[in-house]
């Protein structure tokens, strides 16, 4: 396969409620969307899901879009290969900037499994016919707000809701919730917001019966977390510190966790989260997908890979409804009684909506 062309484009979407984490709240995304056309005239898409600030990860939309343009492209249009994991290879060549190159392998598996004739799905390695999703609730401006979105979120079928934590946010509200809605599962994810001397909070939080506890503090600190993974029953999941499959090793090897939170975008995309999963299943660890308020083709990669054998706690799929009033692609993600249908069709499963794409450009390469 020879890539030909690379089109990016910069996307904007209001989000229908704002979303509030330890480090900031948001109220509209850009993401930038990567279509790759081959010899063929096939068209892959996929999506670069960055948040616009160094906050989650040291990447922005900025910086994406530079080394997207600058270095990952023209590797693309330069490379021949036969299957994504080679175009992925080739995109090691640039460090980090993993949001950046996620894009790019995504739109390669999307395309590489189209004209395969299977789902991407399948392609990845995934058997599941649906997978379950939960809810990620961000820090609202009080706790009977907070209890609006669960309840929310629990009518609309959601069996697992995911709280952010933050210092001053934490015991009090999620005890609200737990004691609320004692039927369904919660975790929490404190996006590394705490100091590493903090250990009476998560020593609360291990009481509660919580299904994990996410990345309490900064992402290199791999050995904290492992000290505060002996003195708690509750898993702790690494999310922010699992760049690549390397992390992965050290967090193993450590002990820093139980349970890994895999994300598309912060691998760096498909090829390295099917690697993580397959180490992580090896050791005995439970993944699940992680997302980034992912438009409608991040969302469907995410669907993909979740269907895989080794994600056995609900992830981060829920419908494009949670985030958006109208998604970028003709059919939005749908979750019904807490499941996302895995489509049959050939490639991604989802087509971009590309009258509704122009709407929301607002620049383009
Ligand atoms: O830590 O999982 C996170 C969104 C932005 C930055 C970090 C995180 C999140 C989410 C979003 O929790 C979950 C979703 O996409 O549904
Ligand atoms: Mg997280």
């Amino acid at each position: 396969i020879r890539i030909q062309r690379v089109d990016l484009r910069r996307v904007r979407l209001p989000l229908v409620h704002q979303f509030r984490t330890s480090s900031h709240a948001k109220r509209e995304l850009e993401h930038i969307l990567v279509a790759i056309t081959d010899e063929s005239g096939a068209v892959g898409w996929g999506e670069i899901a960055s948040p616009s600030g160094p906050f989650y990860s040291a990447e922005t939309v900025e910086s994406c879009w530079a080394v997207a343009r600058d270095h990952l492209r023209p590797l693309v249009l330069g490379a021949a290969w036969e299957h994504p994991a080679e175009l992925a290879a080739a995109l090691g060549k640039v460090r980090g900037n993993q949001f950046a190159r996620a894009g790019f392998d995504m739109a390669a598996w999307a395309l590489w499994s189209a004209r395969q004739g299977v789902p991407l799905a399948a392609a990845l390695g995934g058997s599941r016919a649906r997978v379950e999703a939960g809810v990620s609730l961000g820090i609202e401006p009080s706790i009977d707000e907070l209890l609006a979105q669960v309840e929310l979120r629990v009518a609309e079928g959601y069996r697992r809701v995911k709280l952010k934590i933050a210092p001053g946010w934490d015991v009090e509200p999620v005890l609200a919730v737990r004691t609320s809605f004692p039927e369904i599962s919660v975790h929490v994810d404190a996006n590394g917001a705490y100091p590493l001397a903090e250990r009476d909070i998560f020593r609360h939080l291990d009481t509660v019966g919580l299904l994990m506890i996410e990345q309490p503090y900064a992402p290199r600190a791999f050995v904290a977390h492992a000290a505060l993974q002996e003195i708690l029953e509750t898993p702790l999941c690494l999310d922010e510190s699992v760049e690549d499959v390397e992390d992965l090793v050290t967090a193993l090897r450590l002990g820093a966790g139980r349970i890994l939170n895999i994300k598309v975008s912060r691998m760096g995309g498909l090829t390295p989260a099917v690697r993580a999963h397959d180490l992580a299943r090896d050791e005995g660890i439970p993944v699940w997908c992680g997302g980034m308020h992912e438009f409608g083709i991040g969302r469907a990669a995410n669907v993909a890979l979740s269907s895989l054998p080794g994600f056995t706690l609900p992830s981060d799929v829920s419908g494009s409804d949670k985030y958006y009033a109208r998604d970028i692609t003709t059919e939005p993600v749908v979750c019904e009684s807490g499941f996302v249908a895995v489509p049959s069709a050939a490639g991604l499963g989802w087509e971009p909506d590309l009258a509704f794409l122009e709407e929301c450009t607002v620049d383009r390469l």
